[in-house]
């Protein structure tokens, strides 16, 4: 049984149960942690019982949104009566591990805004016209009738700037800087979470990022950017791919450049992530082709075969879709 459901329908089911468990994706972003944080303060103000969920656990870069340090990474031993997953384009999203040993909950609720969501849950809210998880978060909130508190608005606000890059990308629209408004309003600062969120890196991960844009390569007319960070660029300075926030959107400087591409090492495989500009083209939609998802400007797949091999598939198919 999979239905998509209105926000009113959503915030109906949440006041029906007693008992939540919030997971969002694995590596997550200030989108997936802060929707999860939000909602599961908003339901505990309407003294609900609500479990925070991740794979990836606590990731101390983003301590500053609020209850992330109670993230749990392994299921719970009782299940509550409902799960919610979100930010997820695909259940798998939620990482291997927890997505090979996922209990069934009795009520399993899917809240994202991937365009290439399946609708895979009992209860789908899915709007890819929204910028962020988080936004859809601030509607089931209001439809909740919970007030908006310091808490719920600092989670949601870093979700927003998170995937709006501060209010910069093609999904910054006149809701978002409403929902924004409303949310500072609540006490949310904009300028600690811009502060936490983009400039907050350690002097390596700098320098590993400028070594990685160093080696910027062009194709087609300089229309295509391909940076290449390899295990052993991450190994120079002791870092991991999780230390590559933000490096894509630099390789999107470049005035020439219609898509941004950024390959790096991600465990046993190579993570591709890419970036377009307005009026570009539909990467959702090429990210489909090679398995993975995201939005028309922002997506990305993961994949095992050769990084030449890779390169070349991708610069043939990104061909296409250049004006
Ligand atoms: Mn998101």
């Amino acid at each position: 049984m999979s239905q998509i459901s209105s926000v009113l329908q959503i915030a109906d089911l949440l006041k029906e149960n007693s008992s939540f468990a919030l997971v969002s994706h694995v590596s997550p972003d200030a989108d997936a942690y802060g929707s999860i944080s939000a909602l599961a303060s908003a339901l505990r103000d309407l003294k609900k019982d609500v479990q925070l969920l991740n794979e990836s656990g606590f990731v101390s870069q983003y301590k500053f949104i609020p209850l992330i340090s109670e993230v749990a990474s392994e299921w719970p031993q009782v299940l509550p009566q409902v799960l919610i997953i979100c930010d997820c384009g695909d259940q798998k999203r939620i990482g291997d591990r927890f997505f090979s040993t996922k209990p069934k909950f009795s009520v399993e609720i899917n809240i994202d805004h991937h365009q290439s969501n399946k609708n895979y849950a009992d209860y789908n809210l899915v709007n890819s016209d929204a910028s962020s998880t988080a936004e859809l978060v601030f509607e089931i909130i209001e439809a909740l009738g919970v007030e908006l508190t310091t808490v719920i608005a600092t989670g949601l606000l870093a979700g927003l700037m998170g995937d709006t890059g501060s209010f910069n990308f093609g999904n910054t629209t006149p809701r978002v800087l409403e929902i924004a408004a409303k949310l500072v309003r609540a006490g949310a600062n904009p300028s600690l979470i811009s502060g936490e969120m983009f400039y907050n890196d350690s002097l390596a991960r700098v320098r590993l990022k400028a070594e990685g844009l160093s080696r910027v390569e062009v194709f087609l007319n300089d229309r295509i950017a391909i940076a290449v960070v390899d295990q052993a660029l991450l190994d120079k300075y002791a870092l991991t791919s999780a230390d590559l926030d933000g490096l894509v959107d630099q390789v999107r400087r470049i005035s020439t450049v219609q898509i941004a591409v950024l390959i790096y090492r991600d465990d046993t495989r190579w993570k591709v992530s890419m970036r377009g500009k307005l009026d570009g083209a539909d990467l959702s939609k090429v990210a489909n082709e090679f398995g993975g998802g995201g939005h028309k400007l922002a997506a990305a797949f993961r994949s095992t075969e050769e990084l030449e091999l890779i390169k070349s598939k991708l610069i043939d198919r990104l061909a296409g879709e250049l004006k």
